[in-house]
């Protein structure tokens, strides 16, 4: 049986990430009736899997299963080429317990710096998972290649946007409208590649 997403379908959009949850509204775009992991009370589960696919999946299922509505998880994270694709599913984590973009957009620099390696190549990679209460679950993924960017600059995004330029781009992320990161962003990839499969 093929999967179907009905326009106006509850949904819950499981993440306690609120740069993450801005930007699935606006991909969503009033398609759904939406409402959040925080709005229902729903834990964090913690996050053992050792890929952003996993970890995307592992948060839809429990957010699914505790709710009884179709969830929507997003897990994702910045690779840097240098640094063997850190800090990958770890992003949040080197943010630390108080959640520090700032300490954690240092400790990629210095880390770059201690490698020695001048290749500032990174990418974006977005996992979004779509799963149904104790039913099926579809995962994609969509990326975004570009360059790290020292010192960063903007303030419009979140996370790790401000050291980041997507390639052929000269704005950070940080520093570009939300609307057009929204049209070139891994979680935008991620999304077309979510509306194929299943609306
Ligand atoms: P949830 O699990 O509740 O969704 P989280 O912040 O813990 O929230 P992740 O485990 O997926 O989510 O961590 C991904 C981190 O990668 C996130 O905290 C951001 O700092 C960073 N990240 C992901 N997408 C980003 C983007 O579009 N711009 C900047 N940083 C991003």
């Amino acid at each position: 049986m093929a999967l179907k997403l009905e326009p106006g379908a509850r949904l819950v959009v499981a993440t306690h990430n609120p740069g993450k949850a801005r930007e699935l509204a606006a991909i969503l775009d009033g398609r759904f009736t939406i409402v959040t992991a925080g709005d229902l009370g729903l834990g964090e589960p913690e996050e053992t899997e050792a890929t952003f696919s996993g970890n995307a999946l592992l948060k839809a299922r429990a957010a699914a299963d505790a709710s009884g509505l179709i969830a929507l998880a997003d897990d994702s994270g910045l690779s840097v080429a240098a640094l063997d694709g850190a800090p990958g599913v770890y992003s949040a984590r080197w943010a630390g317990p108080d959640k520090d973009f700032a300490l954690a957009m240092r400790k990629v620099e210095e880390r770059l710096d201690a490698s020695g390696s001048e290749d500032l190549s990174a990418w974006f990679t977005c996992a979004l998972a779509l799963a149904w209460p104790r039913g099926p679950a579809v995962v994609v993924e969509g990326r975004v290649d570009g360059a790290l960017t020292f010192p960063g600059r903007g303030d419009k995004g979140f996370g790790y946007d401000p050291i980041f330029t997507p390639e052929g781009e000269r704005l950070t992320f940080g520093e570009m409208d939300p609307a057009a990161k929204d049209a070139m962003s891994h979680r935008a990839r991620a999304f077309a590649k979510l509306k194929a499969a299943v609306l």
